[in-house]
């Protein structure tokens, strides 16, 4: 009896593996709690909580991916970012599918979910590059503008290359160009209005022994980590004006970053009245300027050295005698 026991589960697992889970996309959520991969907080929109997210749930089977977002919209985008291999995007206002005013440090997305106003008609999933490509998928997505929804896609491994790992971001944006309110996992640069990195995303590993076949017999939450990437940005390597103090010209402004960036020097009075653009918004990491200083009053200048990649800003005095 024992061994015809254990001799069934065998033969069950080698032909049902157990936790390979196929879900219904039919817009019922019949996702577990084991495969709510993130969970946000019910409360934390910057468009109030007719622009939520609340949970994005991932699990999978041998060919096919399932992803499942509940949330609420009201007038605005659902995009879900997928990492999956080298290579991507880094910047989401460059897109010809979905532009959004959204750039990513660390991962780079390969794949784009996305629908307006709760109408998967509207989007659907996409390959991102140059161009963007349309990936064929199954889904749906029940409820209404500004109550709760269910979003349910399966998309074939294969038509995503079938990744050890994915990374994800999810995020509800406003139209055309615009801006986040609402991201999941949480991320500091979204403040419901301006430009947003984002460098934080959920890492799931689909394949961790690394055989070409997603694993089973594993809870997807037990797999997911939260990766959260350092944002660099350019900085000032070194900056001085030579000379410093001087009668006539020209003067050299030098300036070195450690990457390069758009470059702004400024001239203030000694009083903080703005001139003028001295060097206006320069694509460089190294510049060495000769500065014409014969219609400059006598008197003493700051000149204000940034870039628009960092908010950091350097000052220097400048004399003429
Ligand atoms: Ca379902
Ligand atoms: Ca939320
Ligand atoms: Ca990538
Ligand atoms: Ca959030």
């Amino acid at each position: 009896m024992r061994k015809f026991l254990v001799l069934s589960s065998l033969f069950t697992l080698l032909l049902y593996p157990e936790t390979f889970h196929s879900i219904q996309i039919d817009g019922e959520n019949d996702f577990s709690p084991d495969e709510a991969v993130v969970i946000d907080d019910a409360n934390d929109s910057y468009w109030s909580s007719q622009n939520e997210l609340d949970t994005l749930f991932l699990t999978w089977n041998a060919e096919t991916l399932f992803i499942g977002c509940s949330y609420t919209l009201n007038n605005n985008a659902l995009l879900i970012f997928l990492d999956t291999e080298t290579g991507g995007i880094d910047n989401a206002n460059g897109l010809d599918w979905y532009p959004r005013d959204v750039r990513f440090s660390g991962a780079k997305p390969d794949f784009l979910v996305a629908l307006w106003n709760c109408d998967l008609s509207l989007g659907g999933v996409r390959k991102l590059g140059e161009n963007t490509s349309p990936v064929s998928y199954r889904g749906i997505n029940s409820g209404s503008p500004g109550e709760k929804n269910f979003l349910e896609v399966a998309i074939p491994f294969e038509l995503l290359g079938n990744p050890q790992k994915i990374s994800l971001t999810a995020l509800i944006c406003g139209g055309d160009y615009a801006g986040a309110g609402d991201v999941m996992p949480d991320d500091p640069s979204v403040r419901g209005s301006g430009n947003a990195i984002i460098n934080i995303f959920r890492e799931i590993t689909i394949d961790g022994d690394g055989d070409g076949v997603p694993d089973s017999l594993i809870a997807p939450v037990d797999v997911s980590k939260t990766e959260e990437y350092k944002v660099s940005f350019p900085e000032f390597k070194s900056v001085f004006i030579n000379p410093s103090i001087a009668q006539t010209g020209p003067v050299a402004i030098h300036v070195e970053l450690t990457d390069t960036a758009t470059l702004t020097v400024a001239l203030f009075t000694e009083e903080g009245r703005f001139l003028k653009n001295v060097i206006e918004g320069v694509r460089t990491d190294f510049i060495e300027y000769s500065w014409d200083i014969h219609d400059l009053d006598k008197g003493i200048y700051i000149l204000k050295f940034y870039t628009s990649e960092n908010r950091g800003m350097l000052k220097k005095a400048f004399v003429r005698y």
